[in-house]
């Protein structure tokens, strides 16, 4: 096509009495063209979603509730933690953070006029065991009672995580935390109990989310609470007995729970993304999603250590029993998984596969290791389906930070989380039309809350919230997901 008849077409197509029959459009005139097709009117809906598909949003109990100190609530790691000096971005702490404790109700109310329908919330083990073991406090749980009725309330179904970091500071110096076995059994027991109390209106529960995060940024960096940096040989128990905390959970929630309960776990699992679309470059990101979750995700789907984990390890690697390996390895319902950066594999001769570091180049959110790879949603959902036969996946987490500001109008345009979320919705639904099984997607996150060790300083919501006056505003990407779910598209 000549430059000429290029610019003539796009004259027609964006309306010549907008801009005059020949001149060449601006970058602003062109922002506020309306389509030729329609005339202003939507595209018609190319990634439309099956009508069982579920939108809803997610949050964690530390990053979101505040009350720290109410409703009996003992302390956790993530308090000493984010109270000890030079843990946390501006030494700030989850002690009122959204205060959702007390504006649980608005909460669910923006949920629900969101339109969404599923709800994935954290319990706070230390509400309910404030010494992680023991007498449970009646005043903890009956706080997680009253969100779900007004959950139920509003027509939406309560995705409930156990585990979402803030471990029982009791558990920490009784037992090192994680260090120990006996924190495994502890955590049983408390995930048992609330399933024993919510399974009549919470139908799915996660044990754990993110091992890497909490284990590695926890234990191995210390970047994380406690704040730790173990040997090898201890990091690799300590990983170990997370998974058999896993594993013990399940039996338990299955032994406590309601007939139908549904138990998995969340993952940020690393998931190979083939550098592009060939059988060697897949299946090298098939071996390698194996290899790389080796200590985690791999043992629980598939009952073992892989020799390659073993061998890598050497006389650190963990140590185990048979019996250990069958619990570890107890049936899952459900898997959800948490999609954020890609990690891209390329075929190898030597290993089968190989990680490709990223160039410095690679464009990224305001989270300096969020890089932006939508196609990776793609990659994980069908990974798991087909390497491990998984049949109901949720997106327990995909979203990202932005440098939100709120605009002289009193809007907060995210155009760069909407494009984010987007690409990796048009990604999503290129795995569901291709038949691999996710049910629903949770946004990360509802509103902005306390990105851990990034505390205030990185925004991941869809609401923007003035920690002055917790006032919760309605960003751009909120008002995109919103049409998302009604019309259950990509828009
Ligand atoms: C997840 N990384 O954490 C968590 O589940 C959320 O609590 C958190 O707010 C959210 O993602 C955004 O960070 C992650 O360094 C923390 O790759 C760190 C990483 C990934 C996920």
């Amino acid at each position: 096509m000549s430059t000429n008849l290029s610019r003539r077409s796009f004259g027609k197509r964006i309306g010549a009495a907008a801009i005059g029959a020949s001149a060449i459009p601006t970058a602003a005139e062109l922002a506020f063209a309306p389509h030729a097709a329609g005339q202003g009117q939507p595209q018609p809906d190319f990634y439309k979603f099956p009508d069982n598909f579920r939108w809803g949003c997610a949050t964690a109990a530390y990053q979101v509730e505040g009350g720290a100190k109410e409703g009996g609530r003992g302390p956790s790691i993530w308090d000493s933690f984010s109270h000890t000096p030079g843990k946390t971005y501006k030494n700030e702490t989850g002690d009122v953070a959204d205060d959702d404790y007390h504006l649980y109700k608005e909460d669910i109310a923006l949920l629900k006029g969101l339109g969404a329908k599923i709800y994935r919330f954290s319990v706070s083990w230390p509400r309910i065991f404030p010494e992680g073991t023991g007498k449970p406090n009646p005043q903890g749980l009956d706080f997680y009672s009253r969100l779900v009725d007004e959950m139920v309330a509003a027509g939406i179904d309560p995705f409930c995580t156990l585990f979402h970091w803030d471990l029982p500071q009791a558990l920490q110096d009784k037992y090192g935390g994680w260090q120990s076995r006996e924190t495994s059994k502890a955590f049983a027991d408390y995930a048992g109990y609330v399933a024993e109390q919510l399974s009549d209106r919470v139908k799915h529960f996660f044990t754990i989310n993110e091992f890497s995060s909490f284990i590695d940024l926890g234990y191995r960096t210390g970047v994380f609470a406690p704040g730790l940096q173990l040997a090898p040989a201890a990091l690799n128990q300590t990983r170990h007995n997370a998974v058999l905390a896993h594993g013990l959970a399940v039996q338990a929630i299955r032994a406590k729970a309601r007939p139908g309960t549904k138990v998995g776990l969340a993952e940020n699992f690393i998931s190979g993304t083939p550098v592009f679309n060939t059988e060697e470059h897949i299946k090298a990101s098939e071996l390698g999603t194996r290899v790389l979750n080796a200590p985690y995700l791999t043992v629980i789907m598939e009952g073992k250590y892989m020799e390659q984990y073993l061998e890598h390890e050497g006389a650190n690697a963990p140590k185990f029993t048979a019996e250990d390996l069958k619990v570890i390895s107890s049936p899952i319902d459900v898997l959800g998984i948490n999609v954020y950066n890609p990690t891209y594999v390329r075929a190898d001769e030597k290993h089968g596969f190989a990680v490709v570091p990223p160039p410095s180049s690679f464009p990224r959110m305001a989270s300096p290791w969020l890089l932006i790879g939508p196609e990776g949603l793609y990659w994980a959902a069908r990974h798991v389906a087909q390497i491990w036969g998984i049949k109901d996946i949720y997106v327990t987490e995909n979203g990202c930070s932005s440098a939100d500001v709120i605009a002289p109008d009193g809007h907060v345009y995210d155009t760069d989380r909407v494009m984010f979320l987007r690409n990796y919705l048009i990604n999503l639904h290129r795995a569901v039309a291709e038949g691999f099984p996710v049910h629903g997607y949770f946004v990360w996150s509802l509103m902005d809350n306390f990105e851990w060790a990034d505390a205030y300083n990185l925004r991941f919501g869809i609401y923007y919230v003035d920690y002055k006056t917790e006032k919760r505003i309605p960003k751009l990407s909120a008002s995109f997901y919103r049409e998302v779910i009604r019309r259950n598209a990509v828009v």
